[in-house]
């Protein structure tokens, strides 16, 4: 019996270490490292049973062939050797008469590991393939932080056990970032007050002191609201303003007049009382820390209302406070240079991209797309308008390929399809989204069944496509050694020893990192002469059709569509649609029937739910379900739809409205 340190891979911003136990080859315990500044010995109840994932009976272990109508799962195994080069003769047949953007990958974030992640991506440069736009989680919110603070670096989150009052603005703490929880519950015990600022009471709601219900898509004209009390109760921070942030004064003197109390009580269905706490409470703070999720950016003017929340701590001078700031995304990311995987000088100028959230369309528009290759992502399930991507992959003329641990929806699509290894089996470096942590993942048992990891499949692929580039003769091993290496540059001190170990290396963040502010002009900027509109103000959401709006939020149990293989993650509680008693009563909708939520997009049929958790006109639902685990074929996402945020193309997953029916 033996126990190694690893990693977390799932696209969590916790990035967990872990420590797993391997008796006989078989991963048999996997427990949280203690030793971790961020994980600190615990773990959420999806990873806490990771051996169930990884030696999970459903596992695919050999390459299969589809032998039944697209969609059925039918499949036959056949070796390696006739997967790849059936793959590689099509695509070249493919290259040959229509061109190689004629090839389209599509992936996410299956894994975090930025080898296994990034593994395919100088392969398809190379052949010229068309290229994804990976736009499905929050560029809306990065990139509204960036419109006014740059480059700089967000709060690391340790820092709110210093602060005397939290906001967890649109994040499901318990949920999706738990381990900041450790944090928080130390600022509570100090004396600390939370606040949740969302659009349902969750559990991270009733964690806090205080909830404040919103309506979807207004957190831009509540951030106003916050800061036009600031402003006439004079809680600004003159000072700082004065030394370190550009336009606040126009802000004050153009925008914050329109957004008094009562209008934008009207806006997002807060009442004034409590917009008027929730700005009190946040004005008199000695050091406010905001930790800002996804959720307010995934609408059409997302990026705006990431923007105007970010204006906030810079009106009371939190930057730099002990305890204050704001944590939108850890910028760890650019800890590694990934060029050393992704290649970059391989890629073709001009090539056609396609956004990610728009693959239905692309798909189905017309048929220039004749092969799409998924790996480490599940679209049939995860993208937006599932109608739309099911018509495309459902395509007779489309040859596609698909990389997976497991009979996913997507993969019942597929014509080829490959078994994956699971982070157990295979090498990587990691980084977090939500601290400041690197850590290596060293493979640890073999590889269950035949399956291979990312890297090694593009190596063969590249083989198979006649691409002899020395590139390809690298393991994954020595890719790690390079990233390692490459991270002394932009992070200097950083214990490259530890890393190589394999344990949690934390990122030695400069002093003052907090008070340094990389913009253009070194200073906040509220305004920003090289955005249009330069001053930020709210965008109210244009109207759609439908009575209700439509919350989808994340499902503790699951990971976007991952973790639906384990039968005991997903028993009960599946596809509930939570209605506000006085809806329910209006429609002569009972506790426990089946409803349908419909739009112009298509419909879904739900358990209904009573409860006063949600508010009147607003209904809520939890998780993206696999279709085997749902009701009838159709989950969350054929209401959603591919629209893209304001500012950098993002998914409006929560922007929806529909029609209720009891049915
Ligand atoms: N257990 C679990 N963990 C996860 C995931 C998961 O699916 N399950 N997903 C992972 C991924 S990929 C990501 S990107 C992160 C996301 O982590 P988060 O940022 O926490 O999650 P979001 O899905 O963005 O939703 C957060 C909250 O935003 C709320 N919300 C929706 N619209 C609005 C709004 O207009 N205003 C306000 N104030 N709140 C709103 C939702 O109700 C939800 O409670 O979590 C990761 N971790
Ligand atoms: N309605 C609605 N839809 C959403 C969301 C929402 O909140 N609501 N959230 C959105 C967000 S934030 C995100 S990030 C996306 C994510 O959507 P996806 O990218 O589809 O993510 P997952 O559903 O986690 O699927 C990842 C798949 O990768 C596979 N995988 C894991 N590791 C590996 C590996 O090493 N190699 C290969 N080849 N495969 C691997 C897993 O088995 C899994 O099936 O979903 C989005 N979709
Ligand atoms: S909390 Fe997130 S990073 Fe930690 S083990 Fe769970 S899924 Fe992984
Ligand atoms: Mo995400």
């Amino acid at each position: 019996m033996e126990t190694y340190p690893s990693v977390c891979p799932y696209d969590c911003p916790d990035a967990c270490g872990l420590l797993v136990t391997v008796e006989e080859g078989r991963a048999q315990r996997v427990a949280g490292d203690p030793d971790h500044p961020f994980t600190r010995g615990t773990l959420c109840p999806k990873m806490a049973h990771y051996e169930r994932t990884v030696h999970n009976p459903r596992r695919l272990t050999t390459p299969m062939k589809r032998t039944g109508p697209k969609g059925s799962g039918l499949l036959t195994p056949i070796s390696w050797e006739d997967a790849i080069s059936e793959i590689a003769a099509r695509w070249k047949e493919i290259i040959a008469t229509e061109g190689a953007e004629a090839i389209l990958p599509y992936s996410y974030a299956g894994t975090m590991g930025v080898i296994q992640h990034g593994a395919l991506h100088g392969l398809f440069y190379r052949l010229g393939a068309s290229e994804l736009d990976r736009t499905i989680c929050a560029p809306a919110k990065g990139r509204g932080f960036r419109d006014v603070m740059g480059r700089t670096l967000p709060t690391r989150p340790q820092e709110a056990q210093h602060s005397d009052c939290i906001f967890l603005w649109s994040i499901h703490m318990m949920a999706t970032d738990i381990h900041f929880r450790h944090d928080v519950d130390i600022a509570r015990k100090r004396g600390a007050k939370i606040w949740c600022i969302d659009t349902y009471r969750h559990q991270t709601a009733d964690y806090a002191d205080h909830f404040v219900s919103i309506r979807p898509g207004t957190d831009g004209a509540l951030a106003l609201g916050i800061l036009h009390i600031l402003d006439k109760e004079g809680l600004s921070d003159e000072g700082f303003l004065q030394k370190y942030v550009l336009g606040f004064e126009e802000l004050r003197k153009s925008v914050l007049p329109k957004y008094p109390p009562e209008v934008v009580s009207r806006m997002t269905g807060v009442p004034e009382e409590t917009l008027r706490s929730l700005a009190l409470a946040y004005g008199r703070a000695q050091s406010p820390f905001i930790r800002l999720g996804s959720g307010q950016s995934r609408y059409r003017n997302g990026a705006m209302t990431s923007r105007l929340i970010t204006c906030l701590p810079a009106f009371v001078g939190a930057w730099g406070k002990r305890g204050g700031g704001l944590l939108t995304s850890a910028s760890a990311s650019r800890a590694y240079d990934e060029d050393i995987v992704h290649r970059p000088d391989w890629r073709r100028p001009g090539v056609r991209h396609v956004n990610m959230c728009q693959i239905g369309e692309a798909l189905t528009r017309d048929s220039s797309i004749k092969s799409l290759f998924v790996y480490s992502s599940n679209p049939a399930c995860t993208a937006p308008d599932q109608n739309k991507v099911i018509e495309g992959l459902a395509r007779d003329d489309l040859f596609t390929v698909v990389h997976e641990r497991f009979l996913t929806d997507t993969a019942r699509y597929a014509d080829i399809l490959l078994p994956a290894t699971t982070s157990l089996e295979h090498d990587d470096a990691y980084y977090s989204y939500g601290n400041y942590t690197l850590q290596c993942g060293w493979k640890c048992i073999l590889p269950v069944g035949e399956s291979l990891s990312n890297w090694e499949l593009a190596c063969r692929l590249a083989k198979a496509m006649d691409i002899d580039d020395a590139f390809y003769d690298q393991s994954a091993r020595e890719l790690a050694e390079k990233l390692i290496a490459s991270t002394e540059k932009r992070w200097p001190g950083i214990d490259l020893e530890l890393l190589r170990s394999g344990r949690p290396a934390p990122l030695p963040l400069p002093e003052n990192y907090n008070r340094t502010f990389a913009t253009k002009s070194g200073k906040i900027e509220i305004h920003n002469d090289a955005l249009r509109p330069a001053l930020p103000d709210y965008m109210p959401l244009p109207e759609d059709a439908g009575d209700f709006a439509l919350v989808n939020a994340p499902d503790m149990r699951i990971l976007d569509s991952s973790f639906n293989e384990r039968d005991e993650l997903t028993r009960g509680h599946v596809m509930e649609l939570w209605i506000h008693p006085e809806d329910a009563e209006r429609l002569h909708i009972q506790e426990g029937q089946t409803v349908t939520c419909s739009n112009e997009r298509g419909e879904a049929a739900f358990t209904a739910r009573l409860t006063d958790r949600t508010a009147p006109g607003r209904l809520v639902t939890e998780g993206v379900w696999w279709r085997e685990r749902i009701q009838r074929d159709h989950s969350i996402n054929v209401l959603s739809s591919q629209r893209l945020t304001d500012e950098a193309a993002g998914s409006t997953f929560y922007d929806i409205r529909v029609q209720l029916r009891s049915k």
